[in-house]
């Protein structure tokens, strides 16, 4: 398949990479030039579960797009959200009226952004328990396993759907059709609407928070405000198995020792964070709703004050 990883960030190169290897026709399409010139210049190199590897993947700046000659059968968007909207515009010439576009952001409601762009019929929701991490331009680390679940949001669209979800599984993504993917996008964003914020704010891995007395009614706060949304919007939300989930990630064995990528962005790296999208949006669908968010609220206020006590832009 011809495939455009659009964000070719940690998780854009984890599936870039792994799609590459399967013999798919990959490009990464990315914004920072440092990154685009490094992958192009000594390939797109990865510590891939221990393994030095090194992928020769043709990178291209996303304001120069117009002479790339790539009618893609296959967009993966792996931006971070703020930058979703301006890789969609400078995607457009690349866009023939084929191609899928599959979103795998963390966060809520991405397909509103998509919508202004996309065809209705060519977009693919979906989400991800895999992860990865930059060390540098040009490199990344990759290790663990993952999954992930998608679904068209097209009526008449399956087949393309289950044919994505073979290419991917193919290259031992573990892609699953999901028939509810709303309902494991909300999943996924409770996850990330737990970990990512109180582990940034509280300078702590998701295994030593989980350890705090605190944890468990803090979690649940927050898990019932994205409830009561879900709730008035009739996604299917299973409390227990999400709770669940949460609980999974404090495992040390498995990932509770991992920083959520908030904690990367604006600890590490000093990067603005994706909070409007996940608590932030529950925010926002609460103010429309007339339900009260006060712990969402409070949270993204936290990490927007975090952002600009460090000078983050
Ligand atoms: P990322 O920050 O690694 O990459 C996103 C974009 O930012 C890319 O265009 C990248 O080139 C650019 N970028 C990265 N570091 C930069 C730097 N120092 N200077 C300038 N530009 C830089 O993002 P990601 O972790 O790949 O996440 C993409 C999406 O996937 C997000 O919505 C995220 O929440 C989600 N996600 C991430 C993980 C994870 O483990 N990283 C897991 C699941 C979902
Ligand atoms: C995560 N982490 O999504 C991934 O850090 O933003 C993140 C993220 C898979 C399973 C649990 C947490």
């Amino acid at each position: 398949m011809k495939i455009i990883i659009a964000g070719a960030g940690a998780m854009g190169s984890r599936f870039g990479l792994m799609l590459n290897q399967a013999k798919n026709d990959v490009i990464l399409i990315d914004g920072w030039q440092e990154h685009v010139d490094e992958i192009n210049k000594n390939g797109l190199r990865a510590d891939f579960n221990g393994e030095e590897v090194i992928a020769k993947i043709p990178a291209y700046q996303q304001d120069k797009l117009s002479e790339v000659d790539f009618t893609a059968d296959l967009v993966i968007l792996f931006t971070k959200a703020m930058q979703l909207d301006a890789m969609l515009k400078s995607l457009q010439p690349m866009l023939s009226e084929n191609t899928k576009v599959l979103c795998l952001l963390n966060g809520i409601g991405h397909e509103d952004t998509i919508k202004k762009y996309v065809p209705f019929e060519n977009i693919l929701l979906g989400n991800t328990m895999w992860t990865a991490g930059m060390e540098g331009p040009g490199r990344v680390k990759l290790f663990g396993t993952g999954s992930l679940d998608l679904q068209n949001l097209g009526e008449g669209q399956e087949e393309i759907a289950k044919e994505v979800v073979a290419v991917l599984s193919k290259a031992d993504l573990h892609a699953n059709f999901s028939t509810d993917i709303i309902s494991s996008i909300y999943k996924k964003a409770c996850v990330n609407g737990t970990m990512n914020g109180l582990c940034t704010l509280l300078n702590s891995n998701m295994a030593d928070l989980g350890a705090t007395s605190f944890a468990d009614e803090m979690v649940k706060e927050i898990v019932l405000e994205f409830e009561a949304i879900a709730n008035y919007e009739k996604v299917p939300f299973d409390r227990e198995a999400i709770l669940t989930q949460i609980k999974g990630c404090y495992n040390p064995e498995t990932i509770g020792l991992h920083h959520p990528s908030m904690y990367q962005d604006l600890r590490i790296n000093h990067r603005l964070t994706e909070i409007d999208y996940i608590n932030g949006a529950i925010v926002r669908k609460g103010k429309e709703y007339g339900i009260a968010t006060p712990y969402c609220s409070f949270l993204t206020q936290l990490i927007h004050t975090k952002e600009e006590l460090l000078g983050v832009k």
